[in-house]
């Protein structure tokens, strides 16, 4: 099976092109390198040192045998996409390529302004070129939890049955994003359910949780196969941020009382759970929803799990509680469903002492690389 890798030069992305690639499918990465243009413009860097997308596939190739295609350039262009698609003939298209940091959308209007542009309208581009000439192929596009919100009533996958005045309707679950990059993610979904309802596209929205670790079989084989690994405010996510505070000897930054509860999962069943949909794809004219999270936790019981893996290591971390610069429920009830991937064979990696330990000698490794001034949160959500 030919599969297009959307984003392939990112965090998910890479390690799933390599996953995938090892485990016999035909591969080949799409990818603006926009990502590796923002961080020159926060002035921030990855903690692990990426190789340019060139030479990691170089190496990829020497070490396996296995060639992965590379298509440079921006979904946003409808001729460049439409070209590399029919280059590649892809039997499913994984769409990771959009902007994916909450704070990053929040900056300014400018920031919110190009991650809705940048998110909506590539993804509305990979749409009408699947009507118009790749109807049969699967779109996997990534979507997130943070779509729903934090309701006070159980989250199913995608859709919930509702009875109102006596009628019974099965529809699109309820959304309530948290940020400008949130709502671009529920804008999304709504384009791509209405393509497969016109259309008869097939599509599988991947609402996944936040992502943690690095290590993955295949990024581990070579130092120049190295994932990308986000630390500051802007890309950094809760889980891996507060492994590489506890490395360094800065206080865990927990915003407000930390009682926010999300979804999480490891990168190893990120690149699984994407195999998984590829492998069953959804049927004509069906648009599914999986909730992609193996454990929920709220952000301050991750910061104790990680202040006593530290300790276990010998270091003294800290917890601090910093004035929350989101505007986000902090106490809440979040109980998300996530039984689609689980029926469908996925054996997650539940969050262990081991995996923290692994991140945190990892980030010890790295250490040196951090650039402290980086770590506290800069951008609000907060009028001013
Ligand atoms: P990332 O920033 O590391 O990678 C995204 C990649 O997409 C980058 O290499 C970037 O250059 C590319 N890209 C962006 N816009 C593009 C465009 N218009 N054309 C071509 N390429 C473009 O992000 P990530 O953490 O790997 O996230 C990948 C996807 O997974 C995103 O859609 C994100 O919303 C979703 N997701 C991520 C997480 C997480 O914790 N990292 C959690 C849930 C969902
Ligand atoms: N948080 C802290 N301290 C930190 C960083 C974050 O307490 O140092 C809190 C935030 O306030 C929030 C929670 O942790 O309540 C999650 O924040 P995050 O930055 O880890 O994740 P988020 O902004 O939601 O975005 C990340 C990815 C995004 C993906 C999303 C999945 O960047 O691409 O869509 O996770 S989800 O959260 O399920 O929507």
């Amino acid at each position: 099976m030919k599969v297009l890798v959307i984003g392939g030069d990112g965090y998910c992305g890479w390690a799933t092109a390599l996953y995938l690639s090892n485990r016999g499918y035909e591969v080949a990465i799409l990818d603006s390198l926009v990502r590796r243009h923002w961080d020159l413009e926060l002035c921030v860097e990855t903690l692990t040192p990426i190789a340019p997308i060139q030479q990691r596939l170089q190496r990829w190739q020497d070490l396996t045998g296995k060639k992965i295609d590379l298509f440079i350039g921006d979904i946003n262009n409808y001729d460049f996409l439409i070209k590399s698609l029919r280059q590649f003939q892809p039997d499913s298209i994984v769409h990771f390529g959009e902007q994916r940091s909450a704070p990053f959308s929040m900056i300014d209007r400018e920031h919110a302004v190009l991650t809705q542009t940048n998110n909506v309208v590539g993804n509305l581009n990979i749409l009408y070129a699947m009507k118009d000439e790749f109807p049969d192929a699967h779109l996997v596009k990534l979507g997130t939890m943070g779509e729903y919100g934090t309701p006070n009533i159980d989250i199913e996958e995608g859709y919930i049955t509702i009875e109102h005045n006596g009628r019974k309707d099965t529809l699109p679950y309820p959304k309530m994003p948290g940020s400008y990059y949130h709502c671009s993610k529920v804008h999304d979904s709504t384009n791509i359910h209405f393509a497969c309802r016109i259309w008869g596209l097939r599509a599988t929205d991947l609402n996944q949780g936040v992502v943690y670790g690095v290590l993955t079989d295949e990024t581990g084989m070579d130092e120049l196969l190295i994932n990308r690994l986000d630390y500051d405010g802007v890309f950094g996510t809760a889980l891996n941020r507060f492994c590489i505070q506890a490395a360094i000897g800065h206080p865990l930054t927990v915003y407000g009382s930390g009682g926010q509860t999300r979804a999480f999962l490891d990168i190893r069943d990120t690149v699984r759970c994407v195999e998984l949909a590829i492998a069953n794809p959804a049927q004509a004219g069906e648009f599914r929803v999986f909730n992609q999270f193996t454990e929920l936790f709220s952000v301050g019981s991750l910061a104790e799990k990680v202040k006593e893996a530290g300790a276990a290591l010998g270091l003294k971390v800290e917890v601090d509680h910093l004035d929350n610069p989101r505007v986000e429920k902090e106490e809440h009830y979040f109980n998300a469903k996530n039984t689609n991937l689980l029926d469908l064979g996925l054996q997650p990696h539940l969050l262990s002492d081991s995996l923290l330990d692994s991140l945190l000698n990892f980030a010890t490794k790295y250490q040196h690389r951090v650039d402290k001034s980086q770590i506290l949160p800069k951008v609000s959500w907060h009028r001013k």
